[in-house]
C-alpha cells in the first residue's frame, strides 16, 4: 500500500529531473553535467572520511523487497543495530525492511573475525546486497552510519520519499585513528533535558563520536542528583545563566542518558567541576565553605571566583561521596575531575587536593580526566589530560602538559581556537563567545592532533573532543547552529587517517551533509567557507 503512495512522486520527479538536466545543458554549454538524482553518491563522499576507498562494480538498490540479514546467531546487539538500520530506512522508503535470518542478498550486518579492531568494519557493496562485516556490534554501527551517507539525503526523512535508493559499488575498509572521540555538553550553564541530550547524541552518532563529556556542574549549576547531598541537586540546581529555572538528572534520568547513549555506541564522561567552578555546591552547604557561610546562587558569566575549602576535612568526605554516588551510576572508563581555571585556590591547596581526590576516582573503580591544569599538579597513573590552550598559549604551558605527555599522562585535544564551538564563526555570529578568537569552520578542521603539541609524542594522544559550553545556548537549535558544520570535522580529526586530510576534499564532502542535515531537521550554520549545493 505504501508504494503506491511513493509511484506518483516518484514519476514527478523523474520528470522534473529530466527537465532539470535539459534546462542545465540549454543554460551551461561546456560545463560538467550536474549528477542525475538517480546517480550514487561517490563512494568516498563520506564525512569521516574511511580509511580505504575502493569504488567499482554496479551499484546496490534498496527496493520493496530488500531485506536486512543477520546471522542466526547473532547476539542481542547485532540484531539491535539491525533494527535500528531498518529504523531509519522504512520512514523514507516506506519499503518494510523485515528483519531476517534467511536468504541471500538484501543489506546483510554480521560479525567475523577479522583485523576490523574494536570499531572498524567493512562495507561492500554489489548489485546483489550491501554486506558490512565488523568484529564487534560497535563496528557495525559505524558501518551503519556510512551507508546512511552513500544514500540519497532523503533519506533522512521522516515521510516517503521518491528514491531510488541506490549505494555505488565497491569496498570500504575503515577503522578510527584514535579511540577518544568526544564531544562536551555544558549542561550547567544552562540546563538541557534528556530528550535534548538525546538528540545531541543521535547527532554524534553520525559522525562516529565515541565520547559524550556532560559537564555536570559548575558555578551556575549542580545537575546531577546525589542522594547523600541532596541540596546539590534541589538548590544548587534551580537555577542558571540568566537566572532560568535551571534544573537536574534524576539517577533514573541519567541512567536513561547513558543506556541511550549505548545503543549509539556512546560512552558518557560525567565531570564534577573541581576544586574552582564549585559555587553551586558550596551555596548548597554552609559547612563546605572555608568560612561556614554559603553564598548565593550565581547566575552570571564570570569564572575563577570560587573553590571547594581544601583544608577542610568535610570537603574530602563530601568528594568521596559525589564521586562514589556517580561512579556506580558511569559504566563507563572515565570520571572527570574538571580542575580548569582555579584562580581562588593557591597552587599548593590545588596541588594538595588533586593529590587527594585522584585516588578516589580510582578507589570507585575509575580513570582521572582533568583539565590540562591537572599537569601543574601530578596526574595519577593512567589519567588523561585535556588540553584547552590555543595556538597563541605560552610556551611554559605547552611544555609543562607536553613533559607530562612524555611521562605517561594521556592527551584529549581541544585547542580552544579550533574546536570550542562555542566560538563565534565570525564578528556577526549571533550566538558564542569570542575570548578564544573567531572560529570558522576551515580552522577547526585544519590541524594535525599528532603533531599539535611541541614535544609531545604522537603516542600520547588519545584523541579529540569539542567542548560547547552553553552561557549563550538555551535550545537544541542553538547547540546544532554551533555544532554545525564544526563538529564533523572534529570527529574526522579523530577518525581518519592523517593521510586522507585535506580541506579542499573535506569541504566537498562536508558540503554534501547539509541536505541530510535539512532533512534531519538539524539547525546549521551556512558557512561562505562550505560549497553548500543549491537547489
Ligand atoms: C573556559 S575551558 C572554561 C569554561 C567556559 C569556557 C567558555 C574551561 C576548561 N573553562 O568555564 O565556559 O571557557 O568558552
Amino acid at each position: 500500500m505504501r508504494r503506491h503512495h511513493s509511484t506518483t512522486p516518484r514519476l514527478t520527479r523523474v520528470l522534473g529531473s529530466l527537465l532539470l538536466v535539459a534546462a542545465a545543458g540549454a543554460f551551461s554549454v561546456g560545463a560538467a553535467p550536474a549528477p542525475r538524482a538517480a546517480e550514487p553518491a561517490p563512494l568516498d563522499r563520506v564525512v569521516p572520511a574511511p580509511a580505504s576507498v575502493e569504488p567499482g562494480g554496479a551499484p546496490y538498490r534498496i527496493t520493496a523487497a530488500t531485506r536486512v540479514r543477520v546471522d542466526g546467531a547473532a547476539g542481542f546487539s547485532v540484531r539491535r543495530v539491525a533494527a535500528y538500520l531498518a529504523g531509519i530506512l522504512r520512514p523514507s522508503t516506506g519499503y518494510r525492511l523485515p528483519l531476517t535470518e534467511q536468504g541471500e542478498g538484501g543489506i546483510r550486518l554480521r560479525l567475523a573475525k577479522g583485523s576490523f579492531g574494536p570499531e572498524g568494519y567493512r562495507l561492500n557493496s554489489a548489485p546483489d546486497g550491501v554486506t558490512i562485516t565488523a568484529s564487534a556490534p560497535a563496528g557495525l554501527f559505524h558501518g551503519v552510519q556510512t551507508l546512511r551517507q552513500l544514500l540519497p539525503a532523503a533519506v533522512e526523512r521522516g515521510t516517503v520519499q521518491p528514491g531510488p535508493w541506490t549505494v555505488a559499488g565497491g569496498t570500504i575498509e575503515d577503522h578510527p585513528r584514535y579511540a577518544y572521540r568526544g564531544a562536551m555538553l555544558d549542561v550547567s550553564r544552562h540546563f538541557f533535558t534528556v530528550g535534548q541530550v538525546k538528540r545531541y547524541i543521535d547527532q554524534l552518532a553520525l559522525y562516529k563520536i565515541n565520547e559524550l563529556h556532560l559537564h555536570l556542574s559548575d558555578d551556575q549549576g549542580w545537575r546531577i542528583a546525589v542522594d547523600s547531598w541532596p541540596r546539590l541537586a534541589s538548590y544548587g540546581g534551580s537555577t542558571e545563566v540568566g537566572g532560568g529555572a535551571g534544573g537536574h538528572y534524576t539517577k533514573a534520568d541519567y541512567r536513561e542518558i547513558v543506556r541511550y547513549a549505548a545503543t549509539r555506541y556512546v560512552e558518557l564522561v560525567p565531570e564534577i567541576d573541581m576544586p574552582g567552578h564549585t559555587n553551586a555546591a558550596l551555596a548548597s552547604y554552609a559547612r563546605l565553605n572555608c568560612d561556614g557561610t554559603a553564598p548565593p546562587l550565581y547566575t552570571g558569566t564570570q569564572v575563577g571566583f570560587s573553590s571547594l575549602c581544601v583544608n577542610k576535612p568535610v570537603t574530602y568526605d563530601f568528594v568521596d561521596d559525589v564521586i562514589r554516588e556517580l561512579a556506580a551510576l558511569t559504566p563507563g572508563r572515565y570520571l572527570h575531575i574538571g580542575g580548569d581555571e582555579a584562580h581562588s585556590t593557591s597552587h599548593a591547596d590545588y596541588v594538595t587536593f588533586m593529590d587527594r581526590v585522584q585516588p578516589l576516582v580510582a578507589k570507585y573503580g575509575k580513570t582521572v580526566i582533568g583539565w590540562h591544569q591537572l599537569t601543574g599538579a601530578t596526574p595519577a597513573k593512567g589519567a588523561l589530560a585535556q588540553y584547552w590552550g590555543l595556538d597563541g598559549t605560552g610556551a611554559a604551558e605547552k611544555e609543562q602538559v607536553a613533559a607530562a605527555a612524555r611521562n605517561g599522562t594521556g592527551l584529549v585535544l581541544s585547542p580552544a581556537d579550533r574546536v570550542y564551538l562555542d566560538m563565534k564563526y565570525t564578528k556577526d555570529t549571533p550566538l558564542g563567545l569570542s575570548w578564544a578568537g573567531l572560529v570558522e569552520v576551515k580552522r577547526s578542521y585544519d590541524w594535525d592532533p599528532g603533531t599539535y603539541l611541541p614535544g609531545a609524542p604522537a603516542s600520547a594522544v588519545r584523541g579529540v573532543e569539542a567542548p560547547l559550553w552553553s552561557e549563550t545556548l538555551t535550545r537544541s537549535s542553538d547547540i546544532e547552529y554551533m555544532a554545525f558544520p564544526r563538529l564533523p570535522g572534529v570527529a574526522e580529526l579523530g577518525w581518519s587517517p592523517a593521510a586522507t586530510h585535506g580541506w579542499d576534499a573535506y569541504k566537498v564532502r562536508l558540503a554534501a551533509q547539509g541536505p541530510r542535515w535539512d532533512a534531519l531537521g538539524i539547525t546549521y550554520y551556512r558557512s561562505p567557507q562550505v560549497p553548500w549545493p543549491t537547489g
